[in-house]
Parts: structure tokens; sequence; C-alpha cells
């Protein structure tokens, strides 16, 4: 059974053209002019992208003594909705557990995903057995990319001597890792200070993970991967001192990529001093929101390509869970949704206002990732042989983003009462039509795992050629016969 889209233009990261676009067994078999197919979708005034791929995101995640709420189920019915057709979430270790039972869990968890899916492995502790498991992580599970948390110091924070001998074994594995970047020494010395001073409310969250905190740890895990001659990843980049550190880097020569957030593209730190607890409790994720300074310098980022990736983090919880946060703002659970609305906000708050292209959108949705994370041109691109996770996307079709009626299974969502005009007309998953306008028509347990090679691409570390790197034994003649 071949299915055609017809009548649409094709948008890709650097190609604008009119074509229909043919799909068998699951893949693009053909791109040209009038085509037909056993099954017609129809494109007319609508433009033919690439699904996008959220490299970022925590499904039923263990996380602050409960579980993100959206699981793989509504999680990816969600990134269908908004026209993401993959989704990469975060294997995450309790520490001192092996690294290949946690990954049992998540296959587990993962067997109901809608639309395909593949793992980051999260480095929560240090030891032999980690080191030894990295590598059977990556030969025989298909994952290429190890997550370290700087933050969350006395549960998933790893400390300077762990990151360092984990970015060196990514260097000998192949892989890329990856962090999440702000000082948690900091944080937590400045969370107790807010709380001795009576300061319990969601705004201290705010106030306890200023901008410098980010920008610090960034420069600490470049240069640390710099020494360890590994290029870098940082997860949800939210303000100019962070990306400053990553521009600079990549003007050295060094492959470090910037991921920003929808949310912290859209949303600014105000929303932390609304009068309603629970609004701003819902809001609290890390790092914070940020003022319109930060926000600017991302746009430029994503406009110059020193920022490369749009993500979410999608991190879900109810307004319940939240509220155990009442008292302590150190104990509501960090994290927001956003997997629907990415697309969406990114077309309306990007696209329509001039900051970036149309095809800047795809490469900053979709291709720029598939490219990171080594699974393109299987995935992010619109090509004969590549998965036919595509979206037919209608600028012209608007809403008004409202809790009532989105996928995510949570009560709230951060972007409620936003206009965004540029919908899916129809998502497709491996060439199956997942969305047809409002109307979901999404299966259980269609997603894949999608496997991932090693790199072979590796930082030579630039001190290589500013400082001794190679230990050179000295054969002194001139040694004092003791120490007294
Ligand atoms: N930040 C969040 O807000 N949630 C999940 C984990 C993280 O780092
Ligand atoms: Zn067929
Ligand atoms: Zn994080
Ligand atoms: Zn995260």
């Amino acid at each position: 059974m071949t299915t055609v889209i017809k009548g649409g233009t094709i948008v890709t990261a650097d190609l604008t053209y009119k074509a229909d676009v043919k799909i068998d067994g699951g893949k693009i078999i053909e791109i040209g002019p009038n085509l037909s197919g056993d099954t017609t979708l129809d494109a007319a005034g609508c433009y033919i992208m690439p699904g996008g791929i959220d490299p970022h995101v925590h499904l039923e995640m263990p996380f602050m003594g409960t579980y993100s709420a959206d699981d793989f189920e509504s999680g990816t019915r969600a990134a269908l909705a908004g026209g993401t057709t993959m989704v990469v979430d975060f294997c995450l270790p309790d520490p001192g557990q092996s690294l290949l039972d946690a990954l049992k869990r998540w296959d587990n968890k993962a067997t109901r995903a809608n639309c395909d899916y593949s793992f980051h492995m999260s480095v929560t502790w240090w030891g032999e057995q980690v080191f030894n498991e990295m590598k059977a992580v990556v030969a025989h599970h298909g994952i290429n990319t190890f997550k370290h948390f700087m933050a969350y110091k006395g549960a998933l924070m790893v400390n300077d001597d762990e990151m360092f001998a984990s970015f060196q074994r990514c260097a000998e594995l192949g892989a890329l890792p990856l962090v999440h970047a702000e000082n948690g020494d900091v944080v937590a010395a400045m969370q107790q200070k807010l709380m001795d001073e009576g300061n319990d409310g969601p705004e201290g969250h705010a106030y306890s993970r200023p901008p410098s905190v980010e920008g610090e740890a960034t420069n600490r895990a470049i240069i640390i991967a710099d020494m360890a001659g590994v290029p870098l990843y940082v997860v949800h980049t939210s303000c100019e001192q962070s990306h400053e550190a990553i521009r600079r880097a990549r003007q050295n020569g060094m492959r470090v990529y910037g991921e920003p957030l929808i949310q912290h593209l859209t949303l600014d730190e105000s929303e932390y001093f609304n009068k309603d607890w629970d609004h701003s409790a819902r809001r609290v994720m890390s790092p914070p929101f940020r003022n319109k300074q930060h926000q600017d310098s991302l746009w430029a980022g994503l406009a110059s390509g020193s920022l490369q990736v749009v993500a979410t983090d999608h991190c879900a919880f109810t307004t319940d869970q939240k509220r155990t946060g009442l008292g302590d703002f150190r104990k509501i659970p960090n994290g927001t949704g956003g997997l629907e609305d990415r697309m969406p906000m990114l077309w309306t708050y990007g696209v329509a206002t001039g900051r970036i292209t149309m095809n800047e959108f795809v490469a900053v949705t979709s291709t720029n990732i598939a490219k990171i994370l080594n699974i393109y041109p299987r995935k992010g691109a619109i090509l004969v042989g590549a998965d036919a996770d595509l979206v037919v996307w209608d600028p012209k079709r608007s809403k008004t983003i409202s809790a009532k009626s989105q996928q995510s299974s949570i009560d709230y969502n951060v972007f409620e009462g936003k206009e965004v005009t540029g919908l899916p007309r129809y998502t497709l998953t491996r060439g199956v039509v997942a969305v047809e306008e409002s109307l979901m028509k999404t299966q259980e347990g269609h997603g894949q795992f999608v496997k991932r090679e090693p790199f072979q691409a590796v930082n030579k570390a630039l001190s290589t050629w500013k400082e001794l790197t190679a230990p050179r034994k000295v054969e002194r003649t001139g040694i004092p016969a003791s120490g007294v």
C-alpha cells in the first residue's frame, strides 16, 4: 500500500520546493511532481517537513520522590499532536544501580510509545561497573550519548573527577557526553540561605539558580571536555552566560552544542512572581525561566547557529505533585511540559515573527538533532530511503493553547492562553497517519527503538597545542639525597 502526500511544498533544513512525496513500507520511496498512490493526503497550502525530534524528554521519570506524570503513551501522543515524531528520553539508573538493569526498565516502559524513540544513558554515579557497562551500552544497546548532572547535589549530581573520568570514557567509546550545567554546590548553599531567611515560595527556586550558576558550570564542563578530547552537548541552555561559553568554544574549534528549550525562549522569570502559588510552582523547572535579555540571546543563537537545537525537557507534574513543595520550594518537583507545543510555539514566535526562517525551523526542530545524535538521514530528512516521519504543516491553522484540549495527562499547561498559528494537518510516523487535523489516530506500541551508532568525530583537544599533554619522563641527574 503506497501513500502520496500531494500538492504541498517541501521544506527541509536547506531547501524549499514544490513536490509530492510517495511512501511505502514506512519509508520515502519517491519525491517528485505528479505522483500517485493507493492513498492520497492533501497537502495543498501546506509545508511538508521532517517530523520534529525532541532530544530531551523525561517520561514516567522517577524524580524528587515521585514520577513525572506523562508516560510513553501520553507523552508520545502529545508529541505527535504537535508534529514531533521522535523523542529521546533519559534512562536514569539510581545511584549505585547497574546501567543495564536501568535500561531494562526503560525498554519496558517504552513499549507503549506511539512514535519512535531513543534513550540517552545517565551517569549518576561512578565506579568500575559504570566504566565497564558504558561499553556495552554503546556497543550492544545503540546508545551513543551519556548525560551528566552537575546539579541535584546528594541525588543525581556527579563531581568533576567523576565527570572527567566519564568524559574520557566517552572519548574512547565514540560517545557524546551531555551535561545539565548548573553548579550544584552553589545552588544547594543558596537554597539553604533563602529558606533560612524565610523565602520558601516558588520564587526562591529562581533566586537560587541565577544565570551565573549555569554559566560557571557550562564553562567548567567545556574545559573538562576539552581536556578529555571529546565533544559536548549542553542541555537546556537558558542564558547568555552559558550561550557565551558555547559560542567561545565553537569559535575555538570545539564541537560544543547548545539546546535552548521552547519554554526559555517564550516564557520569562515574571512567572515566578505570580500571586497564585500554583501558577508559579507549575513553572518551577531547572534552569528557571530568565529575563528578556537572555531570551534575546537564545533567539540570536538559533539564528546565527551558535545554538543548534530546540527541545522541551518535557517533564510534566500535576498540580497535586507540585504542591508537595508547599512551604519549601526545594521540594517542588522540577519540570514543565511542552511536547505538544514546541513546534507550534516555535513557528508562531520564531518563524511568523521573522526571527528564524522556515528552513532554520526544520534544522533546529529536527535535522540538526538527527545529525548531532547520529541518526541522519534515517531521521530528520526528506530523502528517498529516509523514514517517513513527516509533518504536513498548515501555516494558517490556529488554536489557543489550553489544558482542556491537550494530550498531556496533567491538569494545566504553562502556555495556557497562547494563540498559535501553524499546526499539523497530518503527522505521519513511519508512513502511518497518527494525527489528522484534530483527530488522533495514534497506535500504542507503534513506536520503535532507534539505535544510534558511535561517532567517528572526536575533538582533538584544544589544549594539545597550548599545553604539555603527553607525559615525558625526565632522566634527572640532580636529585637531592634526602628531603631534610
Ligand atoms: N530539570 C527539570 O526541570 N526537570 C527534570 C530534570 C531537570 O534537569
Ligand atoms: Zn505497501
Ligand atoms: Zn536537566
Ligand atoms: Zn532534563
